[in-house]
């Protein structure tokens, strides 16, 4: 198995791991990474963090070995693969962190780009390389960059294919944090900043927050009001409220 799963405390822990190729994409992999987000769904854990194995790489993108010589067909379906399994990730009952240890190119920053969050340490670099290849990024690059750091600053980095450094991706919105090593306890202490929180209110807000962005702000609006009308409605937020009211800390039930 090139991808293993576990759980530590409430987060389940996602490795990819195939050092010897950089945790290069194969079918293969995605494959497995689609299966194991399918058991995350049923686990029961509060986040989920993807990391990569090895000292030096996240995931150096798709197999770039594999990907020559396939006929069109095939390729529109490897496509439509990559994009289908880091699209679980944006409807996981849980909230996902990249923790980027290391190289994450094409692929590899397509998957951390799909997850809630990323944390990366300061020697990590990322960049979006298909151009060099003559290949356009194809699991979700061209549609989740400009979301995250805006259309020109993702044109620059899918048309020029160079690499940027951890406080660059950081300054232009890419990354999250930085964080030190070893990084797999640096985002386990980011999860355990909401993962006390109920998951029906971090549910709703990721929800909010990611529909927002494929609708005109008018219809967005009436999301975000009937979200947090839902949420108003949980015992949560009368055991949230209640808590402020009686000056203790709300001890949350997910209901
Ligand atoms: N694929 C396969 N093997 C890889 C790999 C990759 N992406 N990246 C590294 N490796 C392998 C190397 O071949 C080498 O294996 P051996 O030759 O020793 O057997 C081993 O990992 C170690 O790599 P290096 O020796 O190159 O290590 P260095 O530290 O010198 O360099 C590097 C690290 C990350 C700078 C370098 O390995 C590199 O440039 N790697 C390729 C990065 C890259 O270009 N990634 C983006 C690939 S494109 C699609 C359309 C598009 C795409 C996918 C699908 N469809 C329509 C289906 C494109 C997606 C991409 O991700």
């Amino acid at each position: 198995m090139s991808v293993q799963l576990s759980q530590q405390g409430d987060v389940a822990i996602l490795m990819l791991s195939r050092p010897e190729a950089l945790n290069a994409l194969s079918f293969a992999i995605l494959e497995e990474i689609g299966a194991a987000l399918d058991k995350v769904a049923g686990m029961p854990v509060r986040a989920l963090i993807i990391t990569g194995a090895g000292e030096k790489a996240f995931c150096a993108g798709a197999d770039i070995k594999e990907l020559r010589g396939r006929d069109l067909v095939a390729q529109k379906r490897g496509a439509e693969l990559g994009q289908r399994v880091f699209a679980k990730l944006d409807t996981l009952p849980v909230a996902s962190i990249a923790a980027i240890n290391g190289y994450a190119f094409g692929g590899g920053l397509e998957l951390a780009m799909a997850c809630t969050f990323r944390v990366a340490l300061r020697s990590a670099k990322m960049g979006l390389p298909e151009i060099k290849l003559g290949l356009v990024p194809g699991y979700g690059g061209t549609q989740r960059l400009p979301r995250l750091i805006g259309q020109a600053r993702a044109l620059d980095l899918i048309m020029t294919g160079r690499s940027i450094g951890a406080e660059e991706a950081q300054t232009i919105g890419l990354v999250n944090r930085l964080v030190e090593a070893p990084i797999l306890d640096s985002a386990l202490a980011m999860a355990a900043e909401f993962t006390g929180y109920g998951l029906p209110a971090l549910g709703f807000a990721r929800e909010a927050v990611q529909r927002a962005l494929d609708l005109p702000i008018c219809e967005g609006l009436k999301v975000e009001a009937d979200l947090s009308t839902l949420a108003y409605r949980t015992q949560d937020a009368e055991e949230g409220m209640a808590a402020f009211s009686e000056k203790r800390k709300p001890a949350f039930r997910d209901a």
